[in-house]
């Protein structure tokens, strides 16, 4: 596929600069990279997003002119990507049914015209997407703050925000407490709620390391993923090694078992006086809430919500108690449920029992999707930013950063029903397709006044836009970005905190395309009063962007010096560094959460809505999910065969999936019926094309994440006679 896309020698060329000291981070996912990079640090997905990025198709003004918004608001999101790269800025004047070019400079002040014409700052939302560099987001976030609003949705509200309020909580710091050498070094690791052989390939081989040097693998999820049983080395397309089982045990647990599981987990650790006391008595509280409410634990209740035998959660358990070092990885099979966060914090406890946080081999592992989610934070991408993050950037910069908290994504879909936001400005992603409750997000989108999206490639976003839209095309991650100082690099964190540099060489897609960078600085020169910043230089030279960084955000201090070392560097972690924890206590925090599983009527399944292999969340490489043997159509639904046969289906049936929600029902037409190994009572099925039936109210708890794996949902045999 990269070869049809790119042409053989430009691929050849591409892929070997992925992730090399000299080259360009992979955009596919946020894993680390070892420190002695492998010649060929690259995998199958990578490669796909690589490809994806570095297409010879592009769309032009002249496909706007031969498609219609309608048209296009039709198509698929495969169809809408396979078009190319976006390579001109295109508006949709009022009223219009089509895009038309528009100048940059026009552009510009079309927007910021908009922008100060609304009635507060307030009535707009800026999202962004995690594949922005952190030099773009650090100088979005300020034009945003400085324009007057803390409206900063992104992707993470629908992905790892569970983890960072879990963790938050209860160690002080929302990120992950392991680097890939503790991956090495651990005896016990747990994957949970993660399908690394589809989204982080390149886990795997660190996995298989891990393995070698004498971890037990134990994978918790409702599926048996594919990658985790039958690995074959990513690192090669045709697979260097043969047949290795990587996880040496699965516990199928049913969807949103987590919590029970990892609560009974921790009950058996403290009734087997396996508690490690000094650890415990030095860095921890509310220690003894916690266990008095586990004493009240109900196995009956345990049983049933993981679907476990008591056996097995014992095995699990005395594994635990014997392993020195043990570190627990996940993904959106925890993060993306009701109670997902009490659920991490369970995780978060039985860790702390045995001190397996802040020493080697051991710790938490959220393990992050898009390659620089977490960087974004860490800039300030963040609708409700620590106080002495705004702080430090009021005064680097001459101004009071409102304090109060702005909107994320969810309650930003509510404000534009509402009518109180009027412009969306979307840095990267594809806001309607990723969001939930697709009807009623795109009409809410449809009716805005002005949409303005930077993309660089087509997708819904551009087709369900507002009155008046905007498409700006952006360089890409793998383009060289020229700038008065000449060529410019950007820098990235990954999912363990290591910031390195990035460094695109391709020739970019098109003439007309600016960095985002670019987009971000002449857009504040329209939108902001002149003589404030000094938007040019930082645009012609993002070393003074990353000095600015350097002041503004803890342990980015030397930044330019830093960056520039192979690999990078590695930011400051208090509680894996030296176990200090800031909290609210001042200690690693035992949290106390009641267990409720979730309520199914007879008759309905729990349906997750997850990732194919040939997939980049909304953007579609293909038809096929080879892993899971799907090939040549994503409207499928995978159930359990005992499940089937009691609801009357089978194989093959087609059906309609429907949700049921307080407020009303929710229909998917005709999808075809797979009988699968999943848990009992849990089905599965592919997004984008299923948030049409996650509920807008459907949120975890605290984080406000669309609860987008447990979806409570009905079979009805399909009547509908073409697939949609
Ligand atoms: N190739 C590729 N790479 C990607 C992406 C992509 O789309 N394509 N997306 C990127 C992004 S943004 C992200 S966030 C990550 C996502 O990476 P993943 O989290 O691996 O993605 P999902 O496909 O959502 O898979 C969720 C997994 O959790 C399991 N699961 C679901 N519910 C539960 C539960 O209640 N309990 C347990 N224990 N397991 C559960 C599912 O069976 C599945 O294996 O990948 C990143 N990398
Ligand atoms: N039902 C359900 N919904 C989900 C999920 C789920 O598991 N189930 N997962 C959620 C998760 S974890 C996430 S992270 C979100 C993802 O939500 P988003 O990040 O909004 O979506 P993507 O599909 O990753 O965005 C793809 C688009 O980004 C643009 N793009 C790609 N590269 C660049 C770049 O370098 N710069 C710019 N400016 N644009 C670029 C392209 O135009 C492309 O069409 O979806 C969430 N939605
Ligand atoms: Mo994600």
């Amino acid at each position: 596929m990269s070869h049809e896309q790119m042409g053989v020698r430009r691929t050849a060329l591409t892929l070997a600069r992925v992730n090399q000291k000299h080259g360009f981070d992979c955009p596919g996912c946020a894993w680390p990279d070892p420190d002695h990079r492998n010649a060929a640090e690259f995998c199958e997905n990578g490669a796909k997003a690589v490809a994806e990025e570095a297409t010879l198709r592009r769309v032009t003004p002249e496909f706007f002119a031969e498609h219609a918004i309608a048209d296009l608001a039709e198509r698929s999101d495969y169809w809408l990507g396979q078009q190319g790269r976006l390579v001109e800025p295109m508006y949709r004047p009022r009223g219009a049914t089509h895009y038309e070019p528009i100048g940059w400079d026009a552009a510009f002040t079309l927007i910021a015209d908009r922008l100060r014409a609304l009635p507060t700052a307030d009535a707009a939302s800026f999202y962004t997407s995690g594949r922005t560099s952190n030099e773009a987001a650090f100088l979005y976030q300020l034009m945003v703050r400085r324009f007057g609003t803390n409206n900063l949705p992104d992707c993470s509200n629908m992905c790892h925000e569970s983890s960072g309020s879990a963790l938050s909580h209860s160690i002080g710091i929302g990120k992950g407490s392991v680097s890939l050498e503790d991956l090495y070094a651990a005896d016990l690791i747990m994957v949970v709620g993660q399908n690394p052989g589809t989204n982080h390939p390149r886990m795997l081989s660190a996995l298989e390391k891990a393995k070698k040097n004498g971890a037990h693998i134990v994978t918790i999820n409702p599926l048996d993923e594919a990658g985790l049983r039958r690995f074959r080395n990513p690192q090669s397309p045709v697979g260097l090694l043969r047949g290795t089982e990587l996880s040496d045990e699965f516990l199928q647990v049913r969807l949103a078992g987590d919590q029970a599981l990892f609560a009974a987990l921790a009950k058996l650790t403290v009734d087997a006086g396996a508690v490690d006391e000094e650890f415990v008595a030095t860095y921890c509280s509310e220690y003894e809430e916690y266990v008095e409410h586990l004493g009240d634990l109900d196995w009956d209740q345990v049983v049933a919500t993981t679907g476990l035998d008591r056996a097995q959660i014992e095995a699990l358990a005395e594994r635990y108690r014997n392993s020195e070092r043990v570190i627990v990885c996940w993904a959106m099979g925890l993060t993306q449920h009701r109670d997902a966060v009490a659920a991490i914090q369970e995780i978060t406890n039985l860790m702390l029992l045995r001190g397996n946080i802040g020493k080697p081999g051991a710790g938490l592992c959220p393990v992050r999707g898009h390659s620089n989610v977490q960087g974004d934070r860490t800039m300030g991408i963040w609708e409700k930013a620590p106080q002495s993050f705004l702080d430090a950037l009021g005064t680097e910069f001459g101004f009071t950063p409102r304090a109060d908290h702005g909107l994320d994504a969810v309650d930003t879909i509510r404000a534009m029903r509402s009518g109180d936001v009027r412009v969306f400005f979307g840095l990267g992603g594809n806001f309607v397709a990723a969001t939930p409750d697709t009807a009623a997000t795109a009409a809410a989108m449809s009716a805005l006044d002005l949409t303005v999206q930077v993309s660089t490639k087509l997708n819904k976003s551009h087709a369900i836009c507002g009155q008046e839209a905007l498409i700006l095309p952006c360089l890409g991650r793998t383009e060289r970005d020229d700038q008065a100082a000449g060529p410019q690099v950007v820098s990235v964190e990954d999912s363990m905190g290591m910031v390195h540099v990035s460094r695109g060489r391709l020739d970019p897609a098109g003439e007309e395309l600016l960095s985002e960078v670019a987009i971000v600085t002449r857009l504040a020169e329209k939108l902001l009063p002149a003589g404030e910043v000094d938007w040019a230089a930082l645009r012609g030279d993002y070393d003074r962007i990353r000095d600015h960084i350097a002041r503004v955000v803890p342990g980015f201090e030397d930044f330019n010096t830093r960056v520039q070392a192979p690999g990078g560097f590695a930011l400051p972690h208090p509680p894996r560094d030296e176990r200090v924890f800031p909290t609210a206590t001042g200690k690693a925090r035992f949290t106390v959460n009641e267990l409720s599983g979730i309520e199914v009527p007879a008759g309905h399944l729990i349906l997750q809505t997850l990732r194919s292999h040939d997939q980049f969340n909304t953007t579609i490489y293909g038809l096929d999910d080879r892993y899971r043997g799907i090939k040549a159509g994503r409207r499928v639904v995978f159930v359990n065969p005992d499940d089937l046969a009691e609801l009357g289906f089978a194989d093959g049936d087609h059906v309609d999936l429907i949700s049921v929600w307080s407020d009303g029902e929710r229909r998917a037409e005709r999808f075809r019926v797979v009988a699968y190994e999943t848990a009992r009572g849990c089905a599965a099925a592919y997004f984008p094309e299923t948030n049409v039936l996650v509920p807008l109210d459907a949120v975890a708890k605290v984080s406000n994440t669309p609860a987008s794996k447990s979806v409570v949902v009905r079979l009805e045999a399909s009547t509908a006679s073409i697939t949609p």
